[in-house]
Order: structure tokens, then sequence, then C-alpha cells
């Protein structure tokens, strides 16, 4: 017979919930994010994960030096962009599960755990999505929406072309398990990697998990994402891809390039 649980267990067994530790690596990817930084950082929660690691991409704003003060360890890039943090992060994470977190604003720290829970839960990605209900995202508000459109359209091309259920194939806001992540072999530059993931993890039939995120207006600092470059990128990363189907699988793995196994 099934046991009826006490109001006062389902309590515990939430309150541990809340308190749990994750076997996990949280990245925190900076370029130029110091005002960011001293918003959000408190509502981070570093406690919560057994590895915490900063990528910094040479920021000349003292964001490194704040994490480094926060006691993170923090990695410097010596190459720039997105797709070279996600590597870095997955070649050097002592965790199979690994989520990125950029502190911009546009991310919310409370639904880290969430992703951390999911991918423990057994699925290969976690994702942040704006477009879900209940979602939000801060290119909806710019009074010509163009990047929120071509978000949507990018993730319906993705769907009906690998029948997919996605509803935010870009966001960067997400956990994999690095392994995962590796099988992809992930070659793309720049804001293309997480698009490129979202893809292939299509093709080869993962388990995805979205969550509804909301995202918060920048805080401070800079993009760095160029709205036409990055969007005729995507153009090109989703006809390529659409051309050589699996035969990523079968090209020379870029996880070599990484010291990875
Ligand atoms: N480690 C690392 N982080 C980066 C790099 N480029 C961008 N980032 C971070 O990635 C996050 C996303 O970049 P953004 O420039 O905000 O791109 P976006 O969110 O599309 O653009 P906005 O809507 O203006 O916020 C930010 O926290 C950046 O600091 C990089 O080369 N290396
Ligand atoms: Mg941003």
């Amino acid at each position: 017979m099934v046991q009826k649980r006490t109001v006062k267990q389902v309590e515990k067994s939430k309150d541990n919930l809340k308190e749990k530790k994750y076997n996990s690596t949280l990245f925190i990817l900076t370029k130029n994010e110091i005002k960011g930084l001293n918003a959000l950082f408190q509502k981070i929660p570093v406690n919560r994960f057994a590895e915490v690691i900063a990528i910094d991409a040479q920021s000349k704003d003292g964001s490194k030096e704040f994490l480094l003060k926060k006691g993170l360890r923090v990695i410097t890039q010596k190459k720039m962009g997105r797709a070279e943090a996600f590597r870095i992060g997955c070649a050097v994470a002592a965790y199979e599960n690994v989520i990125f977190f950029s502190p911009d604003g546009n991310e919310d720290p409370a639904d880290i755990v969430k992703l951390a829970y999911w991918l423990e839960q057994g699925y290969d990605m976690a994702v942040g999505s704006r477009f879900m209900k209940g979602g939000r995202s801060d290119d909806d508000d710019v009074w010509l929406p163009i990047r929120g459109l071509g978000n949507k359209g990018f993730t319906l091309a993705t769907d009906i072309l690998w029948n997919g259920k996605l509803t935010d194939s870009i966001n960067g806001f997400r956990g994999m398990k690095k392994s995962k992540f590796w099988r992809l072999n992930p070659d793309s530059e720049g804001f293309g990697i997480e698009f490129q993931i979202s893809i292939r993890a299509l093709k080869l039939g993962y388990k995805i998990k979205e969550i509804q995120t909301y995202e918060g207006d920048r805080i401070g600092g800079q993009s760095t994402a160029r709205t036409f470059a990055t969007g005729w990128y995507f153009v090109k990363l989703l006809l390529r891809e659409l051309f050589i189907g699996k035969s990523f699988l079968r090209c020379v793995q870029i996880k070599e390039k990484y010291n990875v196994k």
C-alpha cells in the first residue's frame, strides 16, 4: 500500500531540496560584467555547487578581480567567444553536470538550481526558455522586436527540420552533461554554440528539458552580440547542419584539441 506522507514530511523534503548541494560544476561567464556582478553575485547560489569556476574573456573592468576576491577559480580565455568558454568549461569541469550562467542581468540566478535539478533527474540538457508560457525575453521589449522574432524563427525552423519541440533553441542559459556536449563535436564559434548544440542534440535524440525563464534587461556593461552578424552566422550554421546531417560524429573530434579523452 502506498503510504501517505504527512504535511511535515512533505515540508521537510521541500526544505532538503532548498538546501541540497549539487555535485555539478557551475560556470560564471564574463566579459566586462562588473555592474552585473555587483548587483547579482550575492544571488548566485555558489554554495550549492560542488565546483564553481569563472571563465573570463579578458575583462578590463575589474570583473576578474571581483571574482578572485570572492574566492573563485578564474580561467582567463586566450581565445575569445562564448563557444570557446563552453569548450574550456567542459574540458576542465570535475563533474559530469555543468551549468553556464552569465551575470549580465539577462538570466535569473534563481533558475540555476532548477537546471541542475533536471540534469540530476537524467536529462542530457536543461535550457532556460524565454518563449515558453510564463517566460519573458528582454528582446520582446525593443520597439523593433527583430531579435525576438529572429530567435523564434530559428527555433521554429529547427523544430520543423529536426522534429523538435523546443521553444528556445538559442538561449545561453543552460546546463548539460559534459560527455553529451563533447559527443556533439561542437565546433561553432562565438554566439552560435548554443544554437548548434540544440540542433545536434535534436539530431541525436537527446533528452532535453526546457524550463520557463524570465530574461531581465542587461544591468550594465556592453552587449557583445551584434544582431545582424549573429543572425547571418545562424543562417549559415543552420544550412550547414542541414547539409552535414550526423557526419559530425565521424569528423575529427574537437575535444582532442582540448585534451579531453
Ligand atoms: N567567458 C565569456 N563570456 C562572454 C563572452 N562573450 C560574451 N560573454 C558573456 O556572455 C553573456 C552574453 O553576452 P551578451 O553580450 O550579453 O549577449 P546577449 O545576451 O545576446 O546581448 P544583450 O541582450 O545585450 O544582453 C554576457 O554575460 C557576456 O559577458 C566570451 O567571449 N567569453
Ligand atoms: Mg546578455
